[in-house]
C-alpha cells in the first residue's frame, strides 16, 4: 500500500510506524462502528438514540384526539411525507389495491370485477401511511384492558321486552309462508355446507374453482364467512353448523395477525358478527373475542382529531389512509360507521375508551359547517376539515346516516344528538338529492359540488328501510312522509331488479339519458350478492305489513336460485341483463349474514329478533337496544337480594 507523503510531515511522525499506525486506525474506525451499531440497541428513550436516529422514525403521536401536540407534530412533517401517494411500498411492507367507488370500498372482488367488466378507470388504490406511532398505539391498546365483569347476561336477558327468537323461532302461521322459510334456510345451509367442504377457515368460498379466498380486506384474520354467518345459523336453527362455527371460533380464531385491515371492514363484520353471537348465545367466548378485538382496533383512532384512518395494522397499530382517498382524507361511511359496536363494546367490557372514541367523532360533525347541511363523504383527520364536496347516500356515505338513526334506536330513544342529526341530514338530503323521473320513480341522485349525478346506486337501495324505521319519531307532520318516502324508494330499487333480464338488480342505474332504473355502463351491471334492496323489503315489510314485500323477496330468491346457484355455492354474476350469466366466482361474506338473513326474518313472524328490542349493524348483525334504567334497576334489585 503506498501513502503519499504530505509535505513537512514525517511518515514516522508521533515515533510510530506506518504499520503500527495503520493497526490503529483500523482498530479506531472498529471501535466507531461497533459504539453506532450499539445505538440501535438501546431502548427508544435513551436521549443518544434519538439525537442519531431521529430522521428515520416515526414520531410518537400523544394518545388521544386532538391533543395541539398531535397537530404541531403533525404539521413539522414534510409535504412529501404526508402524502406519499403511488408509493409501492413503504419501509418495505407492500401496499394494497383496493377498490373507490362502493358503499363497501374495499372488497378486492369488486376491483377485479370492475376491471373485468372494463367500464371505470381504475384508480391510484395505493394505500397511504399514516404518521402514527406504533409504540404509543401499542401502549394506550395495552392499557385498556379486557372484558369486566360488569356486565351480567342475566340481566341484560331480563330487560328484553321479548324473547329474542320469538314464541316459536318466529315460524309463520301461513304454511305457504313458512314453505319460502324452509327455502331460505335450505339456501343458508347450502351456502354453507359449500364454504365447509371447499373453504373452510377461508373467508369466503370461490364456488366456481372449489377453493377459499383470503383478500386483504381483514389483516390476515380469517374467517370471515364463519364469524358472519354465526347469528344466521343460530336464529335458522341450523344447530350442527352452529356449533362448527363455535368451535372453530373457541380453536382457530387467531386474532394476532399482523396485517393491514379495513378499520370499517373487520368492525362491522367480525366485532359486530361476535358481538351478535354473544348476546343471542351468552357465549362468554364470544364476548372475549370482540374486546379484543376491539381493542387492537383502538390506534386507528390516534390522530390529531380523533378521526379514525381507514386502513390498520392490527399487529402493529400503525394507520394509513386509504391511498386513493383524496388527501388523505378518512371516509364518511367507514369512521361513521363504528357507533353501534363500540358502544357495545363499552357495554360489555366495562371500559368507557370505545364509547369516547366515537362520541368524539360525533361530536366533531355535530359542530362542523355543512354544506347545504349535507356530509360530505371525505374528511380529513388532521384538519377535522371536508376534502371534497362528494355527498352519496349510496358508497361512501350511506352508512354513516343509518348509524344516526340506529344509534338513536339503540340507545332506547335517548341519543338526542343522533336523532337531530339524523333528521336534519334527512332534511337536507331531501331538499338537495331526492328526485322524482319523468317516469315518476323516487330516487336519490349524488350530489358533487351542487351538480347532481342522476345515478343511483346498489349500495343507497339500504335507505328505503332506514327511512321506514326511522319515520316514527320524526316530527308528528312528517311521520306518514316518510313512510311514503322510504316505500317509494323500495319501489325504485325493486324496479332496478324488474327490469333486467335476470330480475336481479345492477350494482348502479341511472336516470338520464333516457334511462329509468337501469344501468347504462357496462361496468355497472353487475350484482354480487348484494342485500341491501331485500333489507328494505324486509324493513318495509315490518313496517306495513302489504305482501307485496314478501312476493318481492321471493321473485329475488327464485332469481338468486336461477342465476346465482351453481354446483358449489352462490356467486355473483357479471350483468344483470344477459340470461347466459357468467358468475364472478365469489360467494360474499355478506350474503351469509345478510341477504339470507333479511330474507329469512321477511318470511318470519315479526316477533324474531323484535324491532323493539334489537337494531341490525350495517352487517345485518342484531344488536340489542341499551336499557339503561332496566339495567340499572336491575343491578338494584340484584344488590337488595343478596344482601
Ligand atoms: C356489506 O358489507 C355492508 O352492508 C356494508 O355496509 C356495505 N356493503 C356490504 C353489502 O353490500
Amino acid at each position: 500500500m503506498v501513502f503519499r507523503k504530505l509535505p513537512g510531515v514525517s511518515a514516522s511522525g508521533m515515533g510510530l510506524r506506518l504499520s503500527q499506525k495503520f493497526v490503529f486506525l483500523l482498530f479506531l474506525s472498529g471501535l466507531v462502528t461497533l459504539c453506532f451499531g450499539a445505538l440501535f440497541f438501546l431502548p427508544d428513550s435513551v436521549r443518544l438514540k434519538r439525537i442519531f436516529l431521529s430522521k428515520t422514525e416515526t414520531q410518537p403521536v400523544t394518545v388521544g384526539s386532538g391533543s395541539e401536540n398531535d397537530v404541531r407534530e403533525h404539521l413539522k412533517r414534510p409535504k412529501d411525507q404526508e402524502h406519499p401517494r403511488g408509493m409501492a411500498s413503504v419501509k418495505g411492507e407492500t401496499s394494497t389495491k383496493l377498490k373507490s367507488l362502493s358503499r363497501k370500498p374495499s372488497v378486492s372482488h369488486e376491483a377485479t370485477e370492475e376491471r373485468l367488466a372494463g367500464g371505470k378507470a381504475q384508480e391510484d388504490l395505493t394505500l397511504l401511511r399514516s404518521k402514527t406511532e406504533s409504540a404509543s398505539e401499542k401502549s394506550t391498546s395495552s392499557d385498556h384492558g379486557a372484558t369486566s365483569d360488569t356486565f351480567s347476561y342475566k340481566k341484560f336477558k331480563r330487560c328484553l321486552l321479548r324473547p329474542p327468537l320469538g314464541t316459536d323461532d318466529g315460524k309463520p302461521s301461513d304454511p305457504k309462508t313458512n314453505e319460502r322459510r324452509e327455502k331460505v334456510k335450505e339456501m343458508m345451509k347450502f351456502a354453507w355446507d359449500n364454504y365447509k367442504r371447499y373453504a373452510w377457515g377461508k373467508n369466503e368460498l370461490q364456488p366456481l374453482t372449489r377453493n377459499g379466498h383470503i383478500g386483504n380486506m381483514f389483516g390476515g384474520l380469517r374467517g370471515a364467512s364463519i364469524i358472519d354467518s354465526l347469528d344466521t345459523l343460530y336464529i335458522m336453527g341450523l344447530v350442527e353448523e352452529y356449533n362448527d362455527a363455535k368451535d372453530w371460533v373457541q380453536t382457530s380464531l387467531d386474532l394476532n395477525s399482523n396485517g393491514e385491515a379495513s378499520l370499517f371492514e373487520v368492525n362491522i363484520r367480525y366485532v359486530g358478527g361476535l358481538l351478535s353471537a354473544y348476546y343471542l348465545t351468552g357465549e362468554e367466548l364470544f364476548k372475549n373475542k370482540a374486546v379484543e378485538l376491539g381493542e387492537k382496533l383502538l390506534p386507528a383512532f390516534n390522530t390529531p382529531t380523533g378521526i379514525p384512518r381507514g386502513v390498520i395494522n392490527l399487529g402493529s397499530g400503525t394507520s394509513w389512509s386509504w391511498g386513493w382517498a383524496s388527501a388523505g382524507s378518512s371516509i364518511l361511511a367507514e369512521f361513521g360507521t363504528l357507533h353501534l359496536e363500540f358502544v357495545h363494546l363499552t357495554e360489555l367490557s366495562g371500559n368507557p375508551i370505545y364509547t369516547e372514541k366515537v362520541m368524539n367523532i360525533r361530536k366533531l360533525l355535530n359542530k362542523i359547517e355543512k354544506p347545504h347541511g349535507l356530509y360530505p363523504n371525505f374528511l380529513s383527520p388532521v384538519s377535522g376539515n371536508w376534502v371534497q364536496h362528494h355527498v352519496s347516500i349510496g358508497g361512501l356515505g350511506d352508512s354513516f346516516y343509518e348509524y344516526l338513526i340506529k344509534s338513536y334506536l339503540m340507545s332506547d330513544k335517548t341519543d338526542d344528538d343522533a336523532k337531530k342529526m339524523y333528521y336534519s341530514a334527512l332534511e337536507a338530503i331531501e331538499a338537495n338529492l331526492v328526485q322524482k323521473s319523468p317516469g315518476g320513480l323516487t330516487y336519490m341522485a349524488e350530489w358533487r359540488g351542487g351538480i347532481l349525478d342522476h345515478k343511483m346506486g346498489h349500495l343507497a337501495c339500504f335507505s328505503g328501510g332506514m327511512i321506514g324505521i326511522g319515520a316514527d319519531d320524526g316530527a308528528p307532520e312528517k311521520r306518514q312522509h316518510y313512510l311514503d318516502l322510504a316505500a317509494e324508494i323500495t319501489h325504485t330499487c325493486h324496479e332496478s331488479y324488474t327490469r333486467s333480464a335476470t330480475k336481479l338488480g345492477p350494482e348502479a342505474f341511472r336516470f338520464d339519458s333516457g334511462a329509468e332504473a337501469t344501468a347504462t355502463r357496462l361496468s355497472d351491471r353487475y350484482y354480487i350478492l348484494r342485500p341491501e334492496v331485500i333489507e328494505s323489503y324486509m324493513y318495509m315489510w315490518r313496517l306495513t305489513h302489504d305482501p307485496k314485500y314478501r312476493e318481492w323477496g321471493w321473485e329475488a330468491v327464485q332469481a338468486l336460485e336461477e342465476h346465482c346457484r351453481v354446483e358449489s355455492g352462490f356467486s355473483g354474476i357479471r350483468d344483470v341483463y344477459t340470461l347466459t350469466v357468467s358468475h364472478d366466482n365469489m360467494q360474499q361474506s355478506f350474503f351469509l349474514s345478510e341477504t339470507l338473513k333479511y330474507l329469512y326474518l321477511l318470511f318470519s313472524d315479526d316477533d324474531l329478533l323484535p324491532l323493539e328490542d334489537w337494531v341490525f349493524n350495517t352487517e345485518a348483525h342484531p344488536l340489542p337496544i341499551v336499557r339503561k334504567s332496566c339495567l340499572q334497576d336491575e343491578a338494584t334489585q340484584d344488590k337488595t337480594v343478596s344482601e
